[in-house]
């Protein structure tokens, strides 16, 4: 009889995730997680049975732009599936971004956002994206937004009803600058009471979006200022925008992304003049977080389907879940995982802590460093944990019709757009140097671990704390380094700060395990602490000089 493989299949999301479940049970207050974890429930139903159909035929019918209407007109219309716009009904009805607004839950309303943003990302077909810039936007308007704004946009921004529920875009990148924006070309010019902009904006995100958060340059000013934008008159006229085409991406397919010029588009400022960068920061350190939050769904969601697949298959003569070298490869990504979701999902409650007040110090101080290192760490780790999922189907990873290969190609993007992976090493140095938020993140561990008193923990503790005291020990030395030599090190600190921080996680969500008879946790620890967790090459002129060597390159001007 001719042989065909069963294909992999998972069920309901939430039921599913034992790690999600366990967080949640741990950071929230018994009252809060019966509240809402019916809706997580059928939610994680909901995003198998109706969503991911909708992701599938939206990844497979990408957006097109329709320049001129059949009578020559330019419309610059962008023809997006009827799938795509459900899914946009459905973040609105479900209410992925409103959820971390309404704050029914106090300071937990970031992390029930947040469980809820994990179930939704994998079956949205990246619509994920304009939410998280949607929820950035609304952040900024929190806060320095005008009554105006407050009364209109806001409130679209956080709306339950799909028919009047906003998107917003997030407008940092041109020719000149995409890491580097203070090469922003876009003027301002004052115009009555609001301004129009003049330029070319060469990377924007979900162009289908009511509204768009963007920078320029107010005529005379040497600093860069942030903008409002309201894409569409009411008659659904484009404000003076063209949109010269989409990108062709290697994935996000389903996202239109797209060249714009702006050619006399209104727009009003947001925040103080010459004071941009710093006020879109705000919006940036949200969609960071989604960005991390939507790497950890990744994560998830291509280990469910290799490990169902693994107890599929069979190869040599058993199931290859059987096999010790194929258990080993997988519980190394669910571990790796685990540290990810871990650090998300910490970042989030400190998030929702922060934005009703209730943040110490520490708190806040290890918020600032951690928000760059969970999109960075996380964004790599996705990248990676994807190309391994692919690997684990042999050539059917490789198929496009199996639906695997999408993983890999969204997931690369995860560690390009809302900073590299360096441009966030960077970050988290600003952070340390110019915020001083070393101390508060160093201290949140050493308090993190001084509550740990289980016997069997002890070893980890330690462990942890020699690498504090290795990194202590680069912070000391620190101020003996130029400035290229500290910057030369940064990815490598960051990544070491970031290893040493989940580790503090894993051992503290240990001993709520074991307290709870359930030793899963306590084992992915055990393994986490397996590798070295900070190492930091020395960093020089002489190492620079080798690199170079090595590249055979001098400086390039
Ligand atoms: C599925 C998930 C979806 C995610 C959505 C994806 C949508 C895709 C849309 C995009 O990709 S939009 C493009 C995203 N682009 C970036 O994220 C740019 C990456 N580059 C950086 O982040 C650079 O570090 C940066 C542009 C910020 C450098 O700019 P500057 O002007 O050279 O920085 P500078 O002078 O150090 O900082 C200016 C001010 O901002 C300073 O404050 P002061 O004015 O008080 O001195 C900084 O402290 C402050 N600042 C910078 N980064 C900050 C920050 N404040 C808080 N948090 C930060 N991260």
């Amino acid at each position: 009889m001719d042989f065909y493989q069963v294909p992999p299949s998972i069920g309901n999301q939430y039921s599913e995730d034992h790690v999600l479940q366990a967080i949640l049970k741990r950071q929230l207050p018994e009252k809060v997680f019966k509240e809402i974890e019916p809706e997580l429930k059928r939610f994680g139903e909901r995003v198998i049975t109706e969503l991911e159909p909708l992701a599938q035929e939206a990844e497979a019918n990408p957006p097109v732009h329709v320049p001129y209407d059949p009578w020559g007109k330019r419309i610059d219309h962008i023809k997006v599936t009827k799938a795509w716009d459900r899914l946009h009904e459905i973040a609105s009805e479900e209410g992925i971004v409103a959820t971390g607004y309404e704050r029914k839950n106090g300071e937990y309303s970031r992390l029930h956002q947040f469980a809820k943003l994990y179930l939704y990302h994998p079956s949205s077909a990246i619509y994920s994206c304009p939410l998280a810039m949607t929820d950035g936007a609304a952040r900024v308007i929190e806060l320095y937004g005008s009554p105006e704004m407050k009364k209109k946009a806001y409130v679209n921004l956080l709306s339950r009803d799909p028919k009047t529920f906003w998107t917003s875009g997030q407008w940092m990148t041109e020719r000149t600058g995409g890491s580097d924006v203070s090469g922003t070309s876009t003027v301002a010019k004052k115009v009555g009471d609001h301004y129009e902009l003049h330029g070319v904006k060469w990377f924007t995100s979900a162009t289908t979006s009511q509204m768009a958060m963007t920078l320029a340059r107010i005529e005379g000013e040497e600093k860069l200022s942030m903008f409002y934008v309201e894409l569409r008159n009411a008659q659904g006229e484009l404000q003076n925008i063209r949109i010269n085409r989409l990108k062709d991406k290697l994935g996000t397919k389903a996202l239109p992304t797209a060249e714009l010029t702006l050619d006399g588009t209104p727009a009003l400022l947001v925040g103080e003049p010459g004071k941009g960068v710093k006020t879109i920061a705000t919006l940036f350190n949200i969609t960071r977080l989604y960005n991390a939050c939507c790497s950890v769904g990744y994560m998830h969601r291509g280990i469910s389907l290799s490990l169902d697949y693994a107890k599929k298959r069979k190869a040599f003569g058993k199931m290859i879940i059987d096999h010790g070298l194929h258990l080993e490869t997988m519980a190394d990504l669910q571990v790796r995982f685990e540290a990810c979701l871990q650090m998300t999902f910490h970042a989030a409650v400190l998030l929702g802590k922060e934005e009703m007040g209730k943040t110490t110090e520490i708190e806040s101080g290890t918020l600032r460093l951690l928000i760059p290192l969970v999109k960075l760490f996380t964004a790599k780790e996705g990248v990676a944990i994807s190309s391994e999922v692919i690997e684990s189907f042999g050539g059917a990873g490789y198929v496009e019709d199996t639906g695997l290969p999408q993983l890999l190609r969204n997931a690369q993007v995860l560690s390009i757009w809302e900073g590299t992976t360096n441009v966030l090493s960077l970050d988290a140095l600003r952070a340390i140097k110019k915020e001083n938020a070393a101390p508060a993140f160093l201290k949140d561990i050493e308090l993190r671990l001084g509550n740990v008193k289980h016997p069997e923990l002890q070893g980890m503790k330690e462990k942890v704390m020699k690498a504090l005291g290795h990194i202590q020990k680069v912070f000391a030395d620190a101020s003996k380094l130029t400035e290229e030599d500290l910057n030369t090190k940064a990815r490598s600190l960051a990544m070491g700060l970031s290893r040493t921080y989940n580790a503090s996680l894993m051992i503290e969500h240990a001993e709520w395990g074991l307290k709870n008879n359930d030793q899963s946790g306590f084992v992915s620890a055990k393994r986490w602490m397996e590798q070295e967790l900070v190492h930091l090459e020395i960093a020089g002129e002489e190492r620079r000089k080798e690199s170079q060597t090595i590249l055979r390159t001098g400086t390039v001007q």
